[in-house]
């Protein structure tokens, strides 16, 4: 039997929005409530945002922190994940405020890309100071891949000592700039790593369940949650990361693997114990 899978939750993210899905979460208490419930599900991973009350994306550390001491404070014991990717069009500076006391990794986004309309700025001297950033508070870095000659920037990071295991790679696949998300891509990238190591699939839209899949199948991890995906099924809204949560679970079970707890989590990803308070 494969290692036990880990399931991570992207509760919010910063693109979606109360006007698509009123589900989304916006308050910190309305994030962490709805990490701890991804969790209770089975989610062994959160994978955070932050939001302005009204629904702005924010890197701000006070909301973070607001958000960490809320789902510690209901005696969640997630692996708890940062973006450093934050929104579309803020600094450096602004997207390193997410790396806040009690975070246990943080994500290192591997290049520049087309991000729907926009561009989504990871000039390689971001990419470094990031991947230091991280080193320097011991974050072990989920470092997210959204097209292949982001193996190559991976690579390349590895060989010049600005990065190294333990790290944990992110296939996000199906950003409209990016791979789109199906099984060929995937194999392709996974075969394109540079040394052997632990991925997970994060599929975007209608595809989060079915890359969920083929992730499991495949030996990988699955990330699902409203940050990547919407819907539960075709036209039905998900009440919320949870629920895609079970239905993740579902895949994990029909794919002969069990869920990984939290601990199985920390111990496949290299992460210190002790950081949970
Ligand atoms: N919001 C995207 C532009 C991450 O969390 O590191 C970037 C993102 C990646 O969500
Ligand atoms: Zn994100």
């Amino acid at each position: 039997m494969s290692a036990p899978a880990i399931l991570t939750a992207a509760v919010v993210g910063a693109e979606v929005t109360r006007e698509q899905s009123p589900h989304v979460p916006y308050t910190a208490a309305e994030i962490a409530q709805a990490a701890v419930d991804a969790w209770r599900a089975g989610a062994a991973v959160v994978h955070l945002h932050a939001r302005w009350p009204d629904g702005r994306p924010s890197q701000r550390p006070e909301h973070f922190r607001d958000i960490v001491d809320r789902i510690r404070g209901a005696g969640c014991d997630v692996v708890l994940q940062c973006s450093t990717g934050g929104a579309v069009g803020m600094s450096v500076d602004e997207r390193l405020g997410s790396l806040v006391d009690g975070a246990e990794m943080g994500t290192l986004n591997l290049g520049t890309m087309n991000f729907g309309d926009e561009v989504f700025v990871n000039t390689r001297p971001d990419i470094v100071r990031i991947a230091g950033a991280l080193r320097l508070r011991k974050l072990v870095p989920e470092c997210e891949i959204y097209d292949a000659g982001m193996i190559d920037a991976l690579g390349w990071l590895l060989s010049r000592g600005h990065l190294a295991a333990p790290y944990h790679v992110q296939f996000v696949l199906g950003v409209p700039g990016g791979m789109s998300a199906s099984e060929r891509n995937l194999r392709f990238l996974v075969e394109g790593l540079p040394e052997p190591t632990h991925w997970t699939v994060a599929g975007v839209g209608r595809a989060q369940l079915e890359m969920a899949a083929v992730a499991l199948r495949l030996g990988g991890h699955a990330r699902v949650g409203l940050e990547d995906n919407l819907y539960l099924a075709k036209g039905v809204l998900a009440a919320g990361s949870h629920e895609l949560v079970e239905a993740a679970v579902k895949l994990v079970h029909a794919s002969a693997r069990r869920v990984a707890t939290p601990a199985e989590a920390r111990q496949l990803l290299g992460i210190c114990q002790g950081r949970t308070s």
